[in-house]
């Protein structure tokens, strides 16, 4: 009975870090276009904090690679690998 409960939790934590870990690329997409709402091809930090975009917001000028103040799905994308 205990080993499958081991077992059993042992799924349970792998299936939560693969999907905690990094968005596929269509998502990254869709969740850019959801929160670029002046439609510019970026995320601005007003957008992200209007969106509730925490991943965006608390790594904004990590992920903003070439400093223009607004994050895009290719710098989110870049910044996942
Ligand atoms: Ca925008
Ligand atoms: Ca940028």
């Amino acid at each position: 009975m205990k080993s499958i409960l081991k077992i059993f939790i042992c799924i349970a934590l792998c299936w939560l870090t693969t999907t905690s870990s990094a968005f596929t690329n269509d998502e990254v997409i869709n969740r850019v276009k959801e929160l670029d709402t002046n439609k510019d091809g970026g995320v601005s930090k007003a957008e992200a904090e209007a969106g509730n975009a925490l991943r965006i917001i608390n790594n904004f000028d990590k992920l903003d690679a070439n400093k223009d103040n607004k994050v895009t799905a290719e710098e989110i994308e870049v910044a996942n690998k």
